[in-house]
């Protein structure tokens, strides 16, 4: 990971789990309106892969944002700002999180279609490859290889050997079997979801997305066969579903995450530990740094004050933005006669 040590790392993880834990209080308090998605167990993804890029790389996403955001360096207030509908937010309230981009970052677009960014991503990799600068990380979820537009990206991509990594995040692997064996998505007829990129002639891997290190690792190689002009890559990222998010609208199993379940506490649920156990990056990788003599407990401690003190900040500033004028409504719009106004 480009200049990031452990304690980096685990403070750029922990950001995301903050401010998502924030989102769903703000939901839970019906200040947060409509339905969201949160990233919270696939931070590990978006924190190696963006801490790798540069300022002329682009990525683009999907309606679980907030992390892939984040992780590229967009400001806690304006997002939260923004998932709140407020003038303050990156388009001044017009996007909400389904639609949460920041062009200055690199950020362009994300779409909430299954599989919608592909041939956007794909284009933008074919302009970097024009400009002779730049690559492109495309986020998805597995459920994005079911669309015709994946197909249409694959295809082009492997044909222009444009610079772009696709990030498949397949977040529906039970614990057993996101290192080894075969998975299928529900629907797919393939052995393994990367056997339809490399029938393509994409060179793929697999990657535990629970495991910051092995993500580093795999990024980094990646991405330095991409720029080096090799052409387009595939990985699929396996994690496991936090069980918070299984109910229409997400909810905190036990509360917040507790630094103290890093250091042997455990919560009351079962079907938390479990997670923990086993597919938390978060509580993971905290533990393997302790253990290695990186980080001791009184520094994990300051990292999550920190981060508690910036993501109040964020929610104080989101929920003391006004609204934006019901004028702003008509501005970037095409009117009658194809005047903007
Ligand atoms: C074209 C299209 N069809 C259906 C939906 C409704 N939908 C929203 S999320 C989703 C499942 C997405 O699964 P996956 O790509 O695996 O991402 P995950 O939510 O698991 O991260 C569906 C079917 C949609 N947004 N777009
Ligand atoms: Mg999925």
């Amino acid at each position: 990971m480009k200049n990031l040590g452990v304690a980096d790392r685990v403070l750029a993880m922990l950001r995301i789990r903050r401010f998502e834990e924030q989102c769903i209080r703000l939901s839970a308090e019906k200040k947060l309106v409509g339905h969201y998605h949160v990233y919270i167990g696939q931070e590990a993804t978006a924190v190696a892969a963006c801490t790798l890029l540069d300022k002329d790389d682009f990525i683009f996403s999907t309606w679980r944002n907030h992390g892939h955001l984040l992780a590229r360096g967009a400001d806690p207030r304006r997002m939260m700002a923004e998932i709140l509908g407020k003038s303050g937010g990156y388009a001044g309230g017009r996007s909400g999180t389904l639609h949460l981009s920041v062009a200055a970052l690199g950020a362009p677009a994300t779409s909430a279609l299954v599989g919608g960014n592909l041939p956007l991503a794909n284009g933008a990799a074919l302009a970097c490859k024009q400009r002779g600068s730049g690559m492109v990380v495309n986020f998805f979820g597995d459920a994005g290889m079911e669309e015709g537009a994946f197909y249409e990206a694959m295809i082009l991509a492997s044909v222009w050997k444009v610079p772009i990594l696709f990030l498949c995040e397949n977040n529906s692997i039970p614990p057993a079997l996101r290192k080894r064996g075969q998975f299928t998505s529900s629907t797919l007829p393939a052995k393994q979801l990367v056997d339809v990129p490399k029938s393509l002639n994409i060179v793929t891997e697999i990657v535990d997305g629970a495991d910051a290190d092995a993500l580093v690792e795999c990024f980094t190689r990646l991405t330095a066969e991409i720029r080096s002009g090799a052409g387009p890559r595939f990985v699929e990222v396996r994690c496991t579903r936090w069980p918070g998010s299984f109910p229409l609208f997400p909810e905190l199993p036990d509360g917040e995450w507790q630094v103290a379940w890093a250091f042997g506490q455990k919560p009351d649920r079962q079907d938390l530990a479990v997670w923990l156990e086993h597919s938390d990056p978060l509580l993971l990788h905290i533990r393997k740094a302790v253990a290695s003599g990186e980080l001791d407990r009184s520094q994990v401690e300051a990292i999550d004050a920190q981060v508690r003190a910036e993501m109040a900040a964020a929610v104080r500033f989101a929920l003391d933005s006004p609204y934006p004028d019901p004028q702003e409504a008509y501005r970037h719009v095409l009117a009658q006669g194809g005047q903007t106004r």
